[in-house]
């Protein structure tokens, strides 16, 4: 008899045929959190802080409180973390429809355009061009921007912020109504700090790729790694955040499953 297809995946992944890429950075006490002007609320950094290792606190068991802000580490984004999606109904970690946790993803890898300069923006031209080669990016994709960036260990290298603000790359700002509308993908995804680039509080309107994927009921994904891993078409990824009763986003664990053998 011909094997279930929840088999059929389980035997790919033991046997290598479809591998698993963790997109997730490490989440600790050092890992870089997004630095807004004072003048703005500041999210908290990660802690970790013990309840019982084995001791007195608790003979036989180890554990910790944690603490952090929504959008800390490789995260996720929800339309309700901008005003402009404020007002969609399942707009919140709790609420966004299980289904949409698990989604293909196209990876554009501009990573030779950003060594050369921590400003890039990827353009509508740029990403024409991507589909002209590897077809056109699907509904319901994720784009994911692949720019080298998480190869930046220390925080200042990744944070990389100058006295005129950060420079990060990040899309365009015509791109963002471009996926969000005529591709009607489902979210954006890139291995900066946050989804935009940099600069991106000059930009019109400021942080483009937050009102404007927000806007249109999308997500964003944030400090990804590995997409040097994937392929430009055909992983699918895994990205659920916390189920926070009314959250704007989430630390989550980024997983993709690639089809054939490293
Ligand atoms: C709040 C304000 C501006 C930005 C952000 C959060 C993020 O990048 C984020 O993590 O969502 S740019
Ligand atoms: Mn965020």
């Amino acid at each position: 008899m011909e094997a279930s297809l929840l088999a059929q995946l389980l035997n790919a992944i033991g046997s290598g045929g479809i591998r698993i890429v963790d997109l997730t950075q490490p989440l600790e006490t050092g890992t870089p959190i997004i630095q807004l002007p004072p003048d703005f609320g500041a999210s908290k950094p990660f802690r970790l802080e013990e309840i019982s290792r084995y001791d007195s606190r608790g003979p036989a068991w180890y554990w910790n409180n944690f603490s952090c802000g929504e959008h800390t580490g490789t995260h996720f984004d929800a339309p309700i973390h901008w005003v402009t999606g404020k007002d969609y109904s399942q707009n919140a970690t709790d609420t966004i429809a299980a289904e949409r946790f698990i989604a293909p993803a196209c990876v554009i890898d501009v990573s030779r355009q950003v060594a050369k300069d921590p400003d890039f923006l990827l353009t509508v031209q740029q990403v024409e061009s991507w589909e002209k080669q590897h077809g056109r990016i699907e509904a319901g994709s994720w784009v994911l921007m692949h720019t080298g960036w998480s190869k930046r260990k220390s925080a200042s290298d990744f944070l990389n912020i100058g006295e005129d603000g950060a420079h990060v790359p990040g899309p365009h700002p015509d791109l963002v109504p471009f996926l969000a509308k005529e591709r009607d993908v489902v979210g954006w995804g890139s291995e900066g700090v946050g989804t935009d680039a940099g600069q991106a509080f000059r930009f019109n309107p400021p942080f483009p790729c937050h009102s404007g994927m927000h806007g249109s009921n999308k997500f964003g994904l944030a400090s990804l790694t590995n997409l040097d891993k994937l392929p430009p078409k055909g992983a699918v990824l895994i990205a659920a955040p916390l189920k926070i009763v009314g959250g704007s986003g989430s630390p989550c664990r980024v997983l993709a499953l690639v089809q054939g053998r490293a």
